[in-house]
């Protein structure tokens, strides 16, 4: 059964963890995560009960790589930036339930539990392999500790086991001209054994296979990497010579100086944050197992591409492995945001080395949350990957969101409130064009309403422009600026279905642009209720009410400020020097 004609109780949202070893950028923004809050923002809008599920992904060589550049701690590095990632989501509004660690020490234990219940069943096994060994420093060289020439594609900064350019897998011994990549050290690796503990994805072939086909809805991009892998399934190595990482829960000598690997325990990550949630929330220990184990659940991950292997196969296959777990029922896999490179016309990778990235808290620090979140809807790389360039940014807020319905709803509202006592004016008689402007405002809902439920993004902020766009129409059409001399009646009457549609625009706003949607509601004194886990009324649906003639209304303010073109120039060259770190 495909999930549109399956009726679900409850919404599980996820977003990718973010490794806590650097500043959240926009491109990460663009992908997993605002794409995620609007949905979860609409669902809660909607009265259904969703849960929203973050955090940060605190283990692997990401982690110490960092602090050994830095010349910290692995735990400083977390505690740096889990804290300040935390504020940066915060900022813009993405709305998590939880915002939860995979270093705490709960997660050790639902780690631990999904491992001895794999290894229990018998898909796990220990085989003893040859990696790469730093005698000047006495430790292996996991992951991207060394680097070398790819096999495959002749790639140089190839890492131990995967190849970031074209995307192979091979045997440590199969680099080519390995060195060592750590701080101190780029001398040549030596190979040497190691036991080491893997999962037997070819186990789980079939079941995965089966799940796959029963979701032809999903995104091409995901379900052609999925199949890919599901095709050739090989026993995936589970554990790592570090010791940053959770302790493998076995009782054997060659298990003390390893941990198991960051990849099989940061999707846990979400089920350990739902479990501390649960506590934090006085639910009791077992509130998380109605969000994991009830087959009413729904569970969407929104990822970047890369991470499409880990949440499409490899750690469904450890759900599947353990007791009653429920698995996604989509998986909203994103390509990547670039960056617009004015001076050279060309579209280039976002890259710490290039330097070229832009912050979120700088980004906040200069901008609104709500023109952030507005062109990074309108530009999500749903399809294929796209470009920040300021000066689409700008283009786009003013020319739109400014321009279009901040521009309508802001006429609308001073002549309601100048001329008819600060209340939403009479309504006379309706003619057909007042009437075909009231149809519209459910229909544009429903259109919203239909591209989200489909994860399409940009269409669903498109067709929330829309409205704007037929009510400026209207508003052009009957003149109130004009008629307001001539005949008051008429006036009335235009300028109430005007604030139908304010009304409106300010439910079909509220998942895309919070911030706005608050600032109006407290115009149109509305409530407009952010809803909870628990769910309840439907207020999404209430767009598509009419607000009675008489309500009062506040005096306008200007819900989206127009950006100037010196300052936003005057951000690109800042980021154009390396400076929106
Ligand atoms: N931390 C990779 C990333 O940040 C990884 C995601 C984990 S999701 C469970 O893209
Ligand atoms: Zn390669």
């Amino acid at each position: 059964m495909t999930s549109s004609s399956k009726q679900f109780k409850r919404t599980l949202v996820t977003s990718a963890l973010p490794y806590a070893n650097g500043y959240i950028h926009l491109g990460h923004i663009a992908g997993a995560y605002l794409p995620a809050d609007i949905y979860v923002r609409y669902k809660r809008l909607c009265g259904d009960q969703v849960l929203y599920i973050g955090g940060s992904d605190e283990h692997g060589v990401p982690i110490t790589l960092s602090a050994l550049r830095e010349n910290i701690t692995p735990r400083e590095v977390i505690d740096r930036y889990h804290v300040a990632n935390e504020e940066a989501f915060n900022g813009l509004g993405i709305s998590y339930d939880i915002y939860g660690r995979t270093s705490w020490p709960l997660h050790v234990d639902t780690t631990q539990q999904f491992f001895v219940r794999l290894e229990e069943s018998g898909h796990i096994h220990t085989e003893t392999v040859r990696l790469w060994y730093s005698p000047k420093l006495e430790r292996f060289l996991p992951d991207r500790y060394v680097t070398g020439e790819c096999p495959q594609c002749g790639y140089t900064g190839a890492n131990g086991d995967e190849c970031e350019q074209c995307g192979a897998q091979y045997t440590a011994e199969d680099l080519l001209n390995p060195r060592a990549n750590v701080p101190g050290d780029d001398s040549t690796p030596v190979l040497r054994d190691s036991r080491h503990w893997f999962l037997d994805l070819p186990d789980f072939a079939e079941q995965l296979e089966a799940w796959l086909d029963s979701h032809p809805e999903w995104r091409p991009n995901v379900r052609g990497i999925a199949y890919g892998w599901v095709h050739d399934l090989r026993a995936r190595c589970i554990t790592r010579d570090t010791d940053w990482g959770i302790p493998i829960p076995v009782d054997d000598e060659d298990a003390k100086s390893k941990r198991i690997y960051v990849w099989f325990d940061a999707p846990i990550g979400y089920v350990t944050n739902t479990r501390q949630w649960g506590l934090d929330q006085g639910l009791g220990e077992d509130a998380w197992k109605d969000w994991w184990k009830d087959r009413g659940t729904r569970m969407v991950h929104f990822i970047g591409k890369d991470n499409v292997p880990f949440h499409a196969v490899i750690f469904p296959a450890m759900l599947m492995g353990q007791e009653g777990y429920i698995t996604a029922d989509q998986v909203v896999g994103n390509e990547y945001l670039n960056i617009f490179n004015r001076q050279t016309g060309k579209s280039e990778k976002g890259s710490k080395s290039k330097g070229n990235m832009i912050s979120v808290r700088w980004a906040l620090d200069q901008l609104s949350a709500d023109c952030l979140r507005y062109y990074l809807c309108a530009i999500a790389p749903e399809s294929k990957d796209s470009d920040f360039d300021w000066d689409e940014f700008m283009g786009r807020y003013n020319g739109e969101l400014c321009d279009v319905v901040g521009n309508f709803v802001h006429r609308a509202l001073t002549m309601a409130v100048k001329n008819f006592e600060q209340a939403v004016p009479p309504e006379g008689a309706l003619d057909e064009e007042d009437q075909a402007m009231l149809d519209v405002i459910s229909v544009q809902r429903d259109a919203v309403a239909e591209a989200l439920e489909n994860f399409r993004f940009r269409q669903a902020l498109e067709r929330f422009i829309d409205l704007g766009r037929k009510a400026n129409v209207y508003f052009d059409q009957k003149q109130p600026w004009v008629t307001r001399k001539t005949d008051l009646e008429r006036t009335a009457t235009t300028l109430h279905v005007c604030c139908q549609v304010v009304h409106g625009l300010c439910h079909l706003m509220a998942p895309f642009l919070p911030e706005g949607a608050r600032k109006l509601a407290a115009i149109l004194n509305i409530e407009l209720p952010a809803g909870g886990p628990d769910g309840g009324e439907n207020i999404w649906k209430r767009a598509g009410d009419f607000l009675p003639a008489g309500s009062p209304l506040q005096k306008p303010e200007v819900l989206f400020p127009k950006l100037d073109p010196d300052a936003v120039a005057a951000l690109a060259e800042i980021h154009e020097q390396g400076g929106a770190l």
